[in-house]
């Protein structure tokens, strides 16, 4: 038998990375990996909605059939609750923080920020969808329920984070600030393996990721950075390749892979931009840091924007350095919108 590693036997083979590890936080990503099976399993039977009911609508057990990102949420809030290592959660399915009373949660250090399924409106034609996470450690005393202030940490003070991408095939991959390391799901084991290990993106890529269709309403420094891709005849005489799945998730972890950028800048109707700061941006910050790539509001390093808002937005551009450092410099070059 060849020697596949699981993502259960790489978090305890290196537990020693993290300072004062008493296997708490293994545990923890251990009760994402289970959720992150539950919701595969559901996920994948999602194309039979029409046989099986639509959300909303009374199953042949008499259960209200869930939409998939609430069932996403819920798992992944029982998974975090039951191993006792988190004290709170804040999704994006959820308007406020939810803080775990339980006494053995109001002792535990770490609090998780989701994004629980990224990317939903894509399942009903069966494209790619994900989950994010970020795991900070909490600021309030432990003992006591979380607070806001345990959640609006600067990213640069995650002590963890990742993505589920549930795709042709399904993959998780996280860092914990030791590299970024990916494992494929073998669904006939039921484990996730290890395949990717100390992912690294290329510094310059030539696939940008962005939503064109708000092309009139970017920022005229966005708008010079597309002519830039498509007019730039790098040395095989050909222009950028524009690929755009419209679920982060996938857009980022095939630019991780192949070298790429994906953008969210300001638009006319999002002038914060869409993407959420703190489950969404944040998180891939981390990763594409860890894989030596970068990621910024156009200005600022993302993981360096102080929060204030559980929900804020922020105009995201993230993936090959090179790529965003060019776009940074044509933003600062035509700072005007229109
Ligand atoms: P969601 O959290 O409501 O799913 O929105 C986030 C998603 C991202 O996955 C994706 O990149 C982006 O929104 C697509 O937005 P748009 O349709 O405006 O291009
Ligand atoms: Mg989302």
């Amino acid at each position: 038998m060849s020697d596949i590693k699981t993502l259960g036997e790489f978090i305890v083979d290196n537990q020693h990375d993290f300072p004062h590890a008493s296997g708490e936080l293994s545990s923890l990503l251990g009760s994402i990996k289970l959720a992150a099976k539950i919701v595969n399993r559901e996920i994948n039977k999602a194309g039979l909605v029409d046989i099986t009911g639509a959300a909303g609508v009374e199953n042949i057990q008499g259960e209200v059939q869930q939409k998939l990102d609430v069932y996403a949420n819920n798992k992944f809030k029982a998974a975090l609750a039951a191993r006792d290592q988190v004290c709170g959660v804040a999704s994006e399915e959820e308007d406020d923080l939810v803080a775990f009373t339980n006494e053995n949660n109001l002792n535990a250090k770490y609090v998780v920020l989701m994004d629980p399924l990224d990317g939903s409106s894509n399942i009903d034609v069966n494209v790619s969808v994900g989950t994010i996470f970020s795991i900070y450690r909490r600021v309030s005393p432990v003992g006591t329920p979380a607070t806001k202030a345990d959640f609006l940490q600067p990213g640069n003070r995650q002590v963890a984070a990742g993505y589920i991408i549930y795709g042709s095939s399904t993959m998780l991959v996280y860092s914990t600030g030791n590299g970024v390391h990916g494992f494929t799901y073998d669904p006939s084991l039921g484990v996730f393996c290890l395949s990717h290990e100390s992912l690294q993106i290329p510094t310059d890529g030539k696939i940008y990721s962005i939503n064109e269709g708000n092309y009139i309403r970017f920022p005229n420094g966005v708008k010079k950075y597309i002519k830039y891709c498509q007019e730039n005849v790098p040395e095989d005489n050909r222009p950028y390749t524009s690929r755009y799945i419209g679920s982060l998730v996938s857009d980022f972890h095939r630019n991780l892979l192949k070298g790429g950028i994906y953008l969210y800048p300001s638009t006319a109707s999002h002038p914060q931009g869409k993407l959420r700061l703190l489950y969404e941006c944040n998180p891939m910050a981390f990763l594409i840091e860890q894989a030596g790539g970068k990621a910024s509001d156009g200005r600022r390093r993302i993981l360096d924007i102080e929060p204030t808002e559980l929900h804020q937005r922020v105009p995201f551009f993230v993936g090959s350095s090179e790529m965003v450092d060019k776009v940074e410099a044509f933003l600062e070059q035509y700072p005007d919108r229109v």
